[in-house]
């Protein structure tokens, strides 16, 4: 299979991640040597402690020296949730074709990563996103807590009806996207925290973007930030405002 020759930013949102990140990025470095110098790799460090941002400029910049496609840590003065980090990273683009973001714990690994990179069409007569998806199918192998994977079952199902789009998993921490159909929905764009892919989804549905959903595969690492009781309820919420805000959306387009 030949390579895509367009180019990819991607970014790696990360909040006290320097302890799980370790195992990930060189692997992740040396994946991205098959696009040879096409993908660049942005970690945004989202308001850690200084001590952890200080682990994680030592982390980097070490990897730096042998991956030029590595770029200097991008450190924000305050928390601003996942996907406030992932849109810090993006405003970076220089210009790249494709956006992408990737957890930072190796839940997918960087073979999954260069899997989905990989699948980006040079030319689609429609611009066309990738997400990647957590599902439990034959040929792929998704091992989550069973709390987890339940909880996030009833949350897609949730979006999935709220939304009426019929997405099997919009949480998933790895998805590709073209630059321009992301520029065209920026401005709309308010969702910060953890449910920020499921506004970002449906601003893209909604300018004519098309989102085609990869299975990949998926191992879970301890260490995960996400709490089942705060966050869902706040990630529930998020999905009720998107619902009320899309009709206005779609007046003003
Ligand atoms: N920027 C930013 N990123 C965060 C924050 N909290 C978590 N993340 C990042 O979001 C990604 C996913 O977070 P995890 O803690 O792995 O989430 P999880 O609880 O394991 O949930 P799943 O991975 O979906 O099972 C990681 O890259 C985190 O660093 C935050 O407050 N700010
Ligand atoms: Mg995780």
């Amino acid at each position: 299979m030949s390579m895509p020759t367009s180019s990819v930013h991607l970014v790696i949102p990360c909040y006290q991640e320097s302890g799980r990140i370790g195992a990930f990025l060189p692997d992740l470095c040396r994946a991205m040597q098959v696009f040879a110098g096409r993908v660049r790799i942005q970690v945004v460090e989202d308001g850690s402690s200084a001590a952890e941002v200080q682990r994680m400029r030592e982390i980097v910049e070490r990897l730096r020296v042998d991956f030029p496609g590595l770029l200097p840590l991008k450190v924000l003065d305050r928390n601003l949730g996942k996907g406030g980090a992932v849109y810090a990273g993006w405003a970076d683009h220089a210009g790249a074709d494709w956006l992408a973001f990737v957890d930072a714990d190796g839940s997918c690994s960087a073979r999954e990563v260069a899997r989905l990179l990989a699948m980006r069409p040079d030319e689609a007569e429609l611009p066309t996103a990738l997400f990647a998806s957590r599902v439990k199918m034959l040929g792929r192998k998704v091992e989550r807590l069973l709390k987890r994977h339940l909880l996030g079952r009833v949350y897609a199902t949730l979006v999935s009806e709220l939304l009426n789009v019929p997405v099997y998993d919009s949480q998933c921490g790895l998805k590709l996207l073209p630059r321009l159909a992301f520029e065209a929905i920026a401005p709309r764009l308010q969702i910060m925290g953890f449910a920020f892919d499921v506004e970002l989804m449906a601003a893209l549905l909604d300018t004519g973007c098309l989102i085609q959903e990869v299975p990949i595969d998926w191992q879970e690492i301890p260490g995960g930030k996400v709490s089942l009781l705060r966050d869902s309820w706040r990630m529930a919420c998020d999905v009720w405002d998107v619902r009320c805000r899309r009709p206005i959306w779609r007046q003003g387009a």
